[in-house]
């Protein structure tokens, strides 16, 4: 592509939830490998949208999120921005104008949705071409959870899969498991903090692998709960996914409390709610929780009862607000 072009597209990508979670890179990575496999679910209402444009006559990348500019997450951006850069042959600088219709950096996956949105509008854009699974491979260097938002419904990063591919792509990605009309889950975030967390996800798993007693027993599970996660997706089954769900949470969130210093993402409201989930499923309402890197809540329910989860979830001490979604699309362009 020739470098005097004014080149612009714009997608959307949604935040997905790791049901089998990722914490933890592989050593030595220069392209952000992940450690263990993984398998989400991909979410509908809660979306980034995000416009690349690309022009000579600008001097330098700038980055506008939610209407304002940022220049705190730019450089990531902007790296980001020039792997693609590279893969085209051109410097063209470019602006960036992204928003968000949930919390940014608290636990809501804003960074999986970002680079997903931001490495499909640039391989449209710059006219890469490039294929789904060379797609996901960027996210993935980019934010190992944004391999996942390429796909919609249920996804996995299955690490005995990785295909090897000269830089910048490397070995891992995201492939799709189930569509999402397969089995359509409903969730319900608990919206506990709107601040932005204090460690990143990056950090925070560096410092599990050089300090957690318990990371090699972490690693040595993954690729287990994720072929066993999707066979129970495949045949729909609720109660089993919730017991390993569940396991696979509260095993990431051992591992970071038992780092130095401790990783302790939870709060009060937090832990009130996932008693509270495990009782409502105890009394036979389907309904299993999740957590990631931040306080709120993710209550993972069967199909019809989203509203009646919402609403008990609404109704617990801390609980700011819910946003209720369901399983959505993939990241794709936007006219
Ligand atoms: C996950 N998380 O599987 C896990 C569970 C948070 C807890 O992936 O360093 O922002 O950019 O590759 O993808 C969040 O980490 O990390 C994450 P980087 P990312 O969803």
């Amino acid at each position: 592509m020739t470098d005097n072009a004014i080149r612009q597209a714009t997608a959307i990508a949604h935040p997905n939830i790791a049901l089998i979670k990722y914490w933890g890179k592989a050593e030595n990575t220069t392209a952000n490998e992940p450690a263990v496999s993984s398998l989400s679910i991909t979410l509908d209402e809660l979306a980034t949208r995000t416009t690349l444009t690309f022009d000579t006559a600008y001097k330098t990348d700038r980055l506008t999120l939610n209407g304002k500019p940022d220049t705190a997450k730019l450089p990531r951006i902007s790296s980001a921005l020039s792997v693609m850069r590279q893969l085209a042959g051109i410097t063209t600088p470019c602006h960036i104008d992204t928003s968000n219709n949930f919390p940014t950096g608290a636990g809501l996956a804003s960074s999986a949705s970002g680079f997903a949105a931001l490495v499909v509008a640039a391989n449209q854009a710059l006219d890469l071409n490039l294929s789904l699974q060379q797609q996901s491979k960027l996210a993935r260097a980019m934010s190992g959870s944004a391999a996942r938002s390429l796909f919609g419904g249920f996804a996995k990063i299955y690490l005995p899969h990785a295909q090897l591919e000269p830089a910048p792509f490397g070995a891992n990605y995201a492939e799709p498991v189930a569509p999402a009309d397969h089995w359509p889950l409903e969730v319900c975030v608990g919206v506990v903090s709107e601040e932005e967390k204090a460690i990143g996800s990056t950090a925070g798993m560096e410092n599990s692998r050089n300090t957690s007693p318990y990371y090699s027993a972490w690693i040595a599970g993954n690729d287990a709960d994720v072929i066993n996660a999707e066979a129970l997706v495949k045949a729909r089954d609720f109660d089993k996914l919730a017991e390993l769900s569940e396991f696979s949470c509260l095993k990431m969130h051992a591992l970071a409390l038992a780092s130095r210093p401790a990783l302790l993402y939870w709060s009060g409201a937090t832990m009130d709610a996932m008693r509270a989930i495990q009782r409502w499923r105890a009394e036979g309402t389907p309904v299993f929780f999740t957590v990631d890197a931040g306080p709120q809540i993710k209550a993972i329910c069967a199909p019809g009862y989203g509203e009646l989860v919402a609403q008990r979830l609404s109704e617990l001490a801390g609980i700011k607000r819910v946003i209720r979604c369901k399983l959505g699309q993939g990241a794709r362009l936007l006219d």
